[in-house]
């Protein structure tokens, strides 16, 4: 260490500082030989093949290789010749949700929810599939949302334990939630929704379930599921059936929500647990907000990316709790909640170190930009790093 330069010193020091900041859990880099730029979902199909599909944001799945050092991988999907994104596009748009059906072995079917443009819209459609080979032409599109903006559309598409596909898609709105859709029950954005894809029943193109809140579709519009929602990212069921939700926020608060049938989650008259500065005016006298179960401010991240109750092995201390991150900060924690919602505990895992990149002269940023925490065939705890890996949690 003494002959270091000072310079180096310092840096030396930095770097250590940051990796020794009393990290509960560390991060492992798997597959490191292949190219997983940005990616946005594993999911393991329900066919128990213990096959890892791994989606990315320019329209790529990829079936990953039973070993993490192989370099092997089968092509599953490729639409990046689709353009997804515009120019201006990049980061948010693209192929944001991918999802088998529950009955995938015998039907071959799976879900994608992605952005296309001109007209700006978001798609949600399902394909077939037949071993290892998706066939793109087997495309029937089930859902087209129309888009005003290349931010805040979600895109997150889930199964329930009820079979009905759940689809989280953003407000739209460059900020602010300016054209007020959120709380407008007459379009689908700013809403969760819930489809039955094994129904013809709607438009010849998917079912209504009939509990659905606004099922009838008078007033509203059948497909809403719950509302009042900014940008949905990271959306999971437990064991217990509740899913859970985390809404990006604006200028204050991030947030964690436990979505119910019919459930208005605030945006924008709130942000997180507190009124909404920027919106003056009341909500409707019989409006039922709900508040998250759990919010962090902007002192502590700045942008939330959801995640999943850890099920894995490795970290039996983690049982049972939700992991969670913060895609700007790199921050991942740990948070346990009881049967009603109530907060036990929010727990620091890791922290990212921070990094100049190429060019030393730009303010650092985090090495760490998890945009997606999935299980993998074991259960244990992946991290998907915007910056094009991906981390297994370990000791
Ligand atoms: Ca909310």
């Amino acid at each position: 260490m003494k002959s270091l330069p000072f310079a180096a010193l310092a840096l030396f020091l930095c770097l250590n500082c940051a990796a020794t900041a009393a990290d509960a859990v560390k991060l492992t880099r798997v597959y490191e030989k292949i190219e997983t730029k940005w990616p946005i979902a594993v999911v393991i199909p329900p066919d128990g093949s213990g096959r890892e599909f791994l989606a990315l944001q320019r329209g790529q799945v990829l079936i990953l290789p039973k070993d993490t050092a192989s370099a092997e991988t089968a092509t599953f999907l490729d639409l990046s010749s689709r353009g997804m994104e515009a120019a201006n596009g990049k980061f948010e748009e693209g192929l944001n949700g991918f999802a088998f059906h529950p009955k995938f072995k015998d039907n071959g079917l799976f879900y994608l929810c992605y952005t296309a443009q001109k007209p700006k819209r978001l798609i949600v459609s399902e394909m077939k599939a037949d071993g290892q080979k998706a066939d793109e032409k087997s495309e029937r599109v089930l859902l087209e949302i129309p888009l005003i903006n290349w931010n805040h559309h979600g895109g997150n598409i889930v199964f329930g334990p009820d079979g009905f596909l759940y689809i989280g898609v953003g407000d739209t709105s460059k900020r602010n939630d300016e054209k007020r859709m959120s709380q407008l029950t007459a379009v689908l954005v700013g809403k969760v929704l819930r489809i039955d894809v094994d129904s013809r029943e709607y438009h010849g193109a998917y079912g209504i379930p009939a509990g659905n809140p606004f099922a009838d579709g008078v007033d509203a519009l059948p497909q809403i599921y719950a509302y009042g929602i900014r940008n949905p990212w990271g959306m999971s069921f437990d064991s217990k059936g509740r899913l859970w939700l985390a809404d990006v926020g604006q200028d204050l608060w991030e947030e964690i929500n436990w979505i119910t049938a019919g459930g208005n989650y605030g945006w924008s008259f709130r942000e997180g647990a507190h009124q909404f500065p920027l919106r003056t005016d009341a909500p409707p006298a019989e409006a039922k907000l709900i508040d998250p179960i759990f919010e962090y401010n902007h002192g502590e991240g700045l942008s939330i990316t959801g995640g999943m109750i850890y099920a894995g092995k490795t970290l039996p201390e983690l049982a049972g709790q939700y992991i969670y991150g913060d895609f700007v900060i790199g921050k991942v924690w740990s948070l346990r909640a009881n049967d009603e919602g109530k907060v036990e505990s929010n727990t620091l895992l890791y922290t990212s170190p921070q990094t100049t990149g190429d060019n030393p002269k730009k303010k650092p940023s985090v090495l760490v930009k998890p945009t997606a925490f999935c299980a993998n065939a074991e259960g244990e705890m992946l991290v998907l790093d915007w910056n094009g890996v991906i981390y297994r949690m370990d000791k």
